[in-house]
């Protein structure tokens, strides 16, 4: 005799409008604790109650109260409400104890979340929640767009550490300068305060030597984010040029910077850098330094974020080596013209993509190649008269 087959579980129900809109707030929310929460993920909640929204939280400090804990912390009485989340609730006592009890205790009647936990550890939280009574739903939304909130994090859960982001300013004919040599903002007032808070969110900061050598950068957060860690400056250093007077190096308690150089210069390079920097010696290739040796350099230390300031010949090597995960481009409305430094230069297509057709692809068709199956994920800004385009890797 045939034996009835076991029924599936019923698929969990779309979410409502209200459920989109909360949870695309508790996202919003989330992103509060730029600089002060990595390698934690940012998190937003927000507590729902009659179809009014009477609590909002983050993650505002790494080590303090998850984005569920806080906003819970603020209400009386959040009985038979409902719990938007944009992270599952972790169940693991770690710096605080689990969201999942405190959400338990509160007596909160449903939880919706985004994006799932991916810790193991960590994990587990909506199934612990469920099967005490509380009615979970989630995850809702796709895998691309959790990573794409929170990089870092959802990377190095993936054995991906560090995530690599690229920032360039591009005028419309696609250059990134006016040619000879000549230095220019193309960009306006408000897209630069944007710059200088992108480093806030990263663990370092990587520079080419060309771009130390023309604007001896500071290479710190400024403006609007205050970092809880000030990134570390990685500077490629080939030739061993650098002195320990680089404005990088200067003035930095408890960090130090990382000047990647090659074995032969390491040494020597130490001595005259003293106690300002680290100095790692990477392997060469192809005449510069190889760049995913650096990453995994990085990664031995801890680092799950970079991002690359400059300038265009770093931009094109990460891009040759398929290092980088994220384009931050300030699109600016002037057209630089004859002699411009293109942003992509024909030839600049990560080798990965034309692998599967070596050596015949026309110019134009490595330009289509380059950024294939990357998607615009984050919704565009507008800085002034300038627009942010982040554009993120597909898995
Ligand atoms: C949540 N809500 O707001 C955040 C979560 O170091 P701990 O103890 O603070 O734990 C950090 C881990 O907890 C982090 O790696 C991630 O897995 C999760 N983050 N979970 O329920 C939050 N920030
Ligand atoms: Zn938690």
């Amino acid at each position: 005799m045939e034996r009835a087959a076991a029924k599936p579980p019923p698929p969990p129900a779309p979410p409502s409008d209200l459920d989109r809109h909360c949870l695309a707030r508790a996202v919003e929310v989330g992103r509060r604790g730029w600089g002060r929460v990595q390698p934690n993920p940012m998190v937003g909640a927000v507590v729902v109650r009659g179809g009014e929204v009477i609590a909002e939280a983050h993650h505002a400090e790494y080590g303090g109260d998850h984005a569920e804990v806080a906003a819970l912390a603020s209400l009386d009485d959040a009985r038979g409400a409902t719990l938007y989340t944009s992270l599952e609730p972790c169940s693991h006592a770690g710096k605080t104890p689990p969201c999942t009890e405190a959400i338990r205790a509160a007596e909160i009647a449903r939880v919706v979340f985004w994006a799932p936990e991916p810790g193991s550890k960590q994990g587990g939280g909506g199934q612990w929640l469920r099967s005490r009574g509380v009615r979970v739903d989630g995850p809702f939304g796709t895998r691309g767009d959790w990573v794409a909130e929170n990089p870092a994090f959802f990377l190095a859960a993936a054995g991906r550490a560090p995530y690599v982001a690229l920032k360039l300013a591009v005028s419309l004919d696609g250059m990134i300068a006016p040619g000879g040599g000549k230095r220019a903002w193309l960009t306006g007032r408000e897209s630069r305060e944007e710059v200088h808070r992108l480093p806030a969110g990263v663990d370092g900061v990587l520079v080419g030597t060309r771009t130390w050598k023309a604007d001896d950068p500071m290479l710190t957060a400024r403006g609007a984010a205050v970092p809880r860690l000030p990134p570390v400056p990685v500077l490629l250093d080939r030739r061993g040029d650098l002195s320990a007077g680089a404005r990088a190096l200067q003035g930095r308690s408890g960090t130090r910077g990382i000047v990647a150089t090659t074995a032969a210069q390491a040494a020597r390079l130490q001595r005259r850098l003293g106690r300002s920097a680290d100095v790692v010696a990477v392997p060469e290739v192809d005449g510069g330094l190889d760049l995913a040796a650096l990453m995994a350099e990085l990664r031995g230390r801890g680092m799950t974020s970079v991002l690359s300031e400059g300038g265009g010949i770093l931009a094109m090597s990460l891009l040759r080596d398929d290092l980088v995960d994220r384009l931050y481009l300030f699109a600016a409305p002037v057209v630089v013209g004859k002699g411009g430094v293109p942003a992509f230069p024909a030839g600049a297509a990560p080798t990965s993509a034309c692998a599967a057709d070596p050596g015949a692809a026309a110019e134009s068709d490595e330009a289509v190649r380059l950024f294939k199956g990357w998607k615009s994920r984050l919704d565009p800004v507008r800085f002034g008269s300038d627009t942010l385009i982040v554009l993120d890797r597909g898995d």
